[in-house]
């Protein structure tokens, strides 16, 4: 594989590259570098190679439906482009403008999704959200471009801190925002008007999974009345769920919860967990904001997926 390429799928395990769509994007460019540097003599071994790669990625981080969903795309495309191109430079030139074109429609959706999402913020709201989500902060972004008048509360998001990023990103924004500890999610509750978190995945019921905190926020939030709110673009939609498989819930490092643990505590590092749709108001997605039953429907329409032929 690629120097570049074993980078990517390292940087993903490690959460240097972390949130489902950064992960999802990067492993879009990381399918176009191996296209573009393979050297590959046939038509079949270039599509061997891309499988190749296509499941080193996807495997990186089993728990990211989006980037699975799209390296699926990709690779079944190129099985369709072998069929008529024999040359590997053709079809490598045909998978790059493909990626290219995923990226800029990511890029759409999330922009879409984002006005959808700022519109549900009322003016002088506290906002608390959960760990760090691009989809989240751009709509805390948008309200603000929107002028409205809001704070926002973070979770540190132990152990990796992905509540720092959001701090700083929204802070770098000019939004009124604190960073606290992951226990204080009931005590903030008391005052918060909304809450709106990220999506790693969203299964055929419409139950959300995200980062391990989740369901906690979510569960408090609807003892408090409080309105619950996932960001998460279509494509976070999990088609292994449609026959009533779960989503793997991946399990990371204990020594990042505690790296010199005496011997005889054992240590736990769930990373994702799943909240019950009945828990959340609404999916904000790129098509509007739709109550999470209506969820499967507009994905699978979405990516295509025939239920039966
Ligand atoms: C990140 C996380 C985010 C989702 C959505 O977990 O749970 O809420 O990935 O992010 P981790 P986005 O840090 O373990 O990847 O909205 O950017 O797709």
């Amino acid at each position: 594989m690629h120097k570049d390429v074993e980078r990517i799928v390292r940087d993903i395990k490690s959460l240097k590259i972390q949130g489902a769509r950064n992960v999802a994007r990067e492993s879009i460019n990381a399918l176009a570098m191996a296209a573009k540097s393979s050297k590959a003599r046939s038509a079949a071994a270039f599509r061997r190679e891309i499988s190749a790669v296509a499941y080193a990625l996807s495997s990186s981080r089993p728990t990211e439906p989006m980037m699975r969903n799209l390296l699926d795309e990709a690779v079944r495309q190129v099985g369709e482009d072998a069929k008529k191109q024999r040359s590997v430079a053709a079809l490598a030139r045909l998978l790059v403008a493909r990626g290219n074109a995923t990226l800029a429609k990511m890029d759409a959706d999330a922009k879409k999704l984002a006005t959808y999402g700022a519109k549900l913020i009322p003016d002088g709201a506290l906002v608390l959200t959960h760990c760090h989500s691009s989809s989240s902060t751009r709509v805390m972004i948008e309200a603000k471009r929107m002028r409205k008048e809001f704070s926002v509360v973070c979770f540190e998001t132990r152990p990796r801190f992905q509540g720092r990023t959001t701090a700083t990103e929204l802070a770098e924004a000019g939004i009124d925002v604190t960073l606290t500890v992951d226990g204080g999610m009931n005590l903030f509750m008391k005052k918060a008007d909304i809450v709106i978190v990220g999506a790693d995945s969203v299964t055929s019921r419409g139950d959300l999974i995200n980062k391990i905190g989740t369901a906690t926020l979510a569960h408090i939030a609807r003892m408090n009345d409080v309105s619950f709110y996932s960001a998460a673009e279509l494509a976070k939609y999990s088609p292994m769920t449609i026959f009533g498989t779960r989503e793997k819930i991946e399990e990371r490092d204990p020594a990042e919860v505690w790296d010199k643990a005496p011997k005889r505590v054992r240590i736990r590092n769930p990373a994702f967990e799943a909240t019950a749709a009945k828990y959340i108001n609404g999916y904000i997605t790129e098509a509007g904001v739709i109550p999470p039953q209506s969820f499967f429907t507009l994905a699978t329409q979405k990516l295509g997926i025939k239920l039966y032929e």
